[in-house]
């Protein structure tokens, strides 16, 4: 079995997932009982007592991830320890067994509440593994537990952009041996929030498979469906027979839609990369952690490698004992908003003249590049699969990064092209590349030009570009330029 490069050409994102792409940048809050403990993973065992933010104010942290420019935020309502940072009525291992406003507090409420108000939108994490609940390991009454939980969040907090299940389980071999029942949890998100991406371990957006910001150069949205189950596997691990999972192509790999995974597929799907960092060490506060608050270096660069190869970029910001964003990384975050804002203000190729390699056939206007609409692409007739785009800048302009993206309701189908500029009498490379996909930020060294070729080199049955904007960023600091 394999599937056809027309095949993989034609997947097409659905639309709770083209939401949730351009939604791009987006803030992980991670807080509960670990964050007076001083622990990433609970026991379960924690008294609820510990859980006493004295200053907690979810519009400041709300503001925080506002001001670096992000559009949503996820909260870890349910970590492992299986605290519940909403009153669940199914549990008593909740605020409301906290000093936290005398018990009356619902954190869910706050933080979505704050989202709101904010023009954010809200996203839930909820961890399938409960190291608390005693039903854990009963499967059926866990499930329903765990549905029962579910429903609460589904249905009282207004609309989520995404549910994000969590696959890590510590069971040992000895462990409790819980069988989860994916189907009906998907099947009961998609019942009340029918515009929210289920993640991880689920169906809609994969986990780009570390924790640590590393990207792909080449990064597939459209990849074996196999993957899709992995992210379920690997949460049942602990029932897997021999090397059952290792026979499957794994989120880690680098390598997940060329042509030649193509070849040994049964199906393909729309299955798009979220990378998931901290912007500390750990995902909980931890006081000791106060001076390792990544730099707005790293955050740009995490940034452009994220959003600009084709993913999501997912950053983690613990609040601390107070219940409030620290203030080394409450002024990163700014540092980093006004950075981006700065580098990517002016687009010296907004509405410039665009001539196209196969305008004669004429399917679409090349100009439709520049004209700053997302609704508007340029492509040639189906079976051309190679074709260029010239772009005239108006002018003489020192530039060092441009942006490319494709319509994707068409599917991701660019696998290979190159930048050139026009020296005067010829056209020379200066940046080679590959997938594009929903966005490519390409990053190098200064040049100065008026004319501007995207050579299409290789493409799945016809390309299409959406996109083509060009930035003069006038960084202080300098970035490794990269090559695709
Ligand atoms: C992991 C968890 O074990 C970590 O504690 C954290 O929540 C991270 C985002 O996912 O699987």
């Amino acid at each position: 079995m394999s599937v056809s490069v027309i095949e993989a050409a034609l997947v097409a994102p659905s639309s709770r997932q083209l939401a949730w792409q351009e939604i791009e940048f987006y803030g992980f809050i991670h807080f509960t009982v670990n964050t007076f403990t001083d622990r990433e993973w609970g026991t379960g065992e924690e008294s609820p007592l510990l859980f006493h933010p004295t200053e907690l104010d979810a519009a400041q942290w709300v503001a925080a991830c506002k001001s670096a420019g992000m559009k949503a935020v996820i909260l870890t309502c349910k970590h492992h320890d299986g605290f519940c940072l909403w009153p669940s009525e199914w549990t008593d291992h909740s605020v409301k067994s906290s000093p936290w406003r005398s018990g009356e507090g619902d954190l869910v409420r706050e933080v979505s509440d704050a989202c709101h108000e904010a023009g954010l939108k809200f996203g839930i994490y909820v961890s399938p593994w409960d190291r608390h609940e005693r039903c854990y390991g009963d499967s059926e009454r866990y499930n329903t537990f765990f549905l029962n939980q579910l429903h609460e969040l589904l249905t009282g907090y207004g609309e989520l952009f995404c549910v994000w299940f969590d696959g890590a389980c510590g069971e040992g071999p000895n462990g409790k041996r819980q069988v989860y029942d994916w189907d009906a949890y998907y099947s009961l998100i998609r019942k009340h929030q029918p515009h929210a991406v289920i993640s991880v371990c689920g169906p809609d957006v994969r986990w780009c498979g570390n924790e640590a910001g590393h990207t792909r150069k080449v990064e597939w949205s459209v990849v074996p469906a196999t993957l899709q189950d992995n992210e379920k596997i690997q949460a049942n691990s602990q029932q897997l027979e021999g090397d059952e999972f290792s026979k499957r192509i794994g989120s880690d790999e680098e390598d997940l839609g060329s042509r030649q995974v193509l070849a040994k597929a049964e199906r393909v799907v729309w299955y798009p990369a979220e990378v998931n960092t901290s912007i500390r060490p750990g995902w909980f506060y931890h006081e000791n952690e106060d001076a390792s608050v990544k730099s707005t270096e790293e955050l740009v660069d995490l940034y452009e490698r994220t959003v600009g190869g084709n993913s999501t970029f997912l950053l983690n910001l613990p609040p601390d004992r107070r219940g409030l964003i620290h203030e080394n990384d409450e002024q990163r975050m700014r540092e980093l908003g006004e950075r981006l804002g700065r580098m990517y203000r002016t687009n010296t190729a907004a509405g410039s003249r665009v001539v196209a390699s196969v305008c004669k056939s004429d399917e679409h206007e090349g100009a439709r590049i520049t004209d700053g609409l997302k609704e508007t692409y340029w492509r040639p007739s189906a079976g051309i699969e190679q074709a260029w785009l010239e772009v005239e800048l108006g002018g003489k302009q020192m530039i060092d990064r441009i942006v490319l993206k494709e319509y994707l309701p068409e599917g991701q189908r660019i696998e290979k092209f190159h930048l050139e500029w026009f020296d005067g009498e010829k056209w020379q490379t200066f940046y080679e590349g590959n997938v594009i996909g929903y966005k490519k930020i390409c990053r190098f060294e200064p040049i100065e030009t008026e004319r501007l070729r995207i050579q299409i080199t290789e493409s799945r049955w016809y390309p299409t570009v959406s996109e083509c904007s060009v930035y003069w960023t006038q960084m202080e600091e300098k970035h490794e330029p990269d090559r695709g």
